[in-house]
């Protein structure tokens, strides 16, 4: 027993906890001695000067297959004294961490910094970039059109986020992250919450997100064609080596590439949900996003099945199939904006081909959709649509819970692919958007117990965001944070994290172990595990906007 405290590992977040929310950690045992053998151990809540505050004992949690490990759980929830804290187990001790509200909103503000550190074609200023200034470069305001559109002429699609570690520009992608931070700033101002974290454009980082999300979205206008549909990517003529944005500009030229169903309706959804988030502060802009929605909308009807481009020389595929979810978003959207009854008709049908999902992404979208008719407004005529909306979504907040309550790590993802830190922010976040109306505080907690894993109390002991903790990736497969000469990266980025599909191995990486639940390493050339970008942040930033404060 003695020897088997030795090898024990605490599992627990990073950063911190909440004062008002659940307060739990794991022990983690390998696998193969006497099963149950830590129950009832006692674990000791501790402050910075060592001194115990709390005790309890550990109680069994099961076993993770995905790791191999026997799991115990401590939860000390009941202690609300601000302040940093350790966790002790017979000789093993945690780091320091926080019990605050204050750290929440401390990584919102840092997670939004981030999106402004991913601006294309400006330059970031010494004062409000600080070491991580950098001159203005990838302008893309004379941008060719891509070879293979066969098209003349040059095209202005200056601005916008990079995508991730690379230096495409996406709209499918690009359209489903503005989209969900715009759910932060609409849920905000509903629940008329002003609690430090400002959504006007002063803010003392000194960029906000509406701010951050208006970046983006001059870009998205940009990119409408003057027949309404929507360009698909700017891409790099190759894929660019490690190297700074200015240098790239010197290596090689930038195209525009596209149009498609998909980008148009994501152009389409994105930018009637802006008509809703500017309306109050700048209403002539949001008329503007509101036609341009419109023509794009029209465009998808008149080309209903028109694919992206597949060209994935020097840029990401976002290749996707279906559309019917896509329509369903823009319908949505539009139809809260508009009360248009030719979308009306319509829904119904949307809703039964396209039930909601845990979570949202780049390729299934409809949450988007279920979101908008849940969170409302809508016309007297559309109650129903409304009820129906938020039962659908209660349910998959229910299924999200018992998936969780089925893992020992709490969290309702099951297999570790591509982005999986992504999916389950998204999983999170539709909790978190449920409590917002159903106010069951399981949800919530339900949400919070999910992010513990992205900030350090996962199987890899790595605090996901840089720049979050002592344990945050150093080296993430992003293009800037290895060519700035700066040695911590970029703050506020969340990595992909685990995945099991390890396309990166002919890159030689050395993951931890061969068991799903350790394939995730942070090294520069694991681009299947320590990429970061935009639609992985998204959804954690809108999170941490919706936790500050319940
Ligand atoms: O997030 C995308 C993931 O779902 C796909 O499996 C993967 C491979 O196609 O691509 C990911 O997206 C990348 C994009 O193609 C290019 N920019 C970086 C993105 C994150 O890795």
């Amino acid at each position: 027993m003695e020897n088997e405290k030795e090898s024990i590992r605490i599992r627990y977040n990073h950063v911190g906890y909440g004062v008002d929310f659940s307060k739990t950690f794991f022990v983690a045992v390998l696998e193969g001695g006497n099963e149950h053998a830590f129950e009832g151990e006692i674990f000791e809540l501790v402050n910075s000067l060592g001194k115990p505050v709390f005790t309890d004992k550990l109680s069994y949690c099961g076993k993770a297959e995905y790791t191999g490990e026997i799991l115990y759980v401590g939860n000390f929830t009941e202690y609300r004294h601000p302040g940093k804290y350790r966790i002790r187990v017979g000789n093993q001790e945690s780091h320091l961490f926080e019990i605050s509200d204050e750290w929440i909103s401390r990584q919102f503000k840092s997670n939004v910094k981030s999106f402004y550190y991913q601006r294309t074609g400006e330059e970031l200023d010494k004062a409000l970039a600080g070491k991580w200034a950098r001159p203005a470069s990838h302008m893309d305001d004379k941008l060719e059109f891509h070879p293979t559109m066969n098209r003349k002429g040059v095209w202005n699609a200056h601005g916008g986020w990079y995508d991730a570690g690379d230096y495409g520009k996406y709209i499918v992608n690009g359209g489903v992250s503005v989209a969900t931070l715009m759910l932060a700033c609409e849920m905000k101002y509903s629940l008329e919450v002003v609690d430090g974290v400002d959504f006007v454009p002063s803010f003392e980082q000194p960029f906000s997100l509406l701010d951050e999300i208006r970046f983006e979205l001059e870009f998205f206008l940009r990119m409408q064609d003057d027949d309404g549909g929507v360009f698909f990517k700017v891409t790099p003529g190759h894929w660019d080596g490690f190297m700074m944005p200015a240098d790239s500009d010197v290596m090689q030229k930038r195209f525009i590439l596209g149009k498609s169903t998909t980008s148009t309706l994501n152009f389409a959804g994105a930018l009637a949900q802006a008509h809703r988030v500017f309306a109050a502060t700048d209403p002539q802009f949001a008329t503007r996003c509101l036609a341009a929605s419109r023509r794009a909308y029209q465009w998808a009807l008149d080309n209903p099945s028109v694919e992206w481009p597949h060209n994935t020389e020097g840029s990401g595929g976002y290749g996707d199939e279906h559309v019917e979810d896509e329509f369903f978003w823009a319908r949505a959207m539009l139809y809260r904006e508009t009360c248009d009854e030719t979308l009306l008709e319509k829904l119904p049908h949307d809703m039964e081909m396209n039930p909601p999902k845990l979570g949202l992404d780049w390729r299934d979208t409809q949450n988007l959709g279920w979101i908008a008719l849940a969170l409302g407004p809508l016309p007297p005529c559309a109650q129903e649509l409304q009820k129906t909306a938020r039962n659908a979504l209660e349910k998959t907040a229910d299924e999200i819970l018992r998936l969780q309550r089925d893992d020992p790590y709490g969290i309702s993802l099951r297999r570790f692919i591509w982005g999986s830190n992504g999916i389950i922010a998204n999983h999170a976040l539709t909790s978190a958007i449920v409590y917002s109306w159903s106010k069951n505080r399981e949800y919530l907690d339900s949400a919070f117990e999910q992010m513990n894993f992205i900030y350090g109390r996962n199987p890899v002991d790595v605090s996901f965001v840089t720049g979050s903790a002592w344990s945050s990736p150093m080296h993430p497969h992003h293009r800037i944070c290895h060519s700035d000469g700066v040695e911590e990266p970029i703050p506020g980025l969340l990595v992909g994290g685990l995945n099991n599909d390890r396309q990166d191995m002919i890159r030689k990486p050395h993951y931890p172990g061969d068991l799903p639940g350790f394939a995730y390493t942070d090294e520069r050339c694991s681009f299947a595990s320590n990429e970061t970008a935009i639609n992985w942040n998204a959804p954690l930033t809108s999170l941490l906007a919706l936790l500050n404060q319940p």
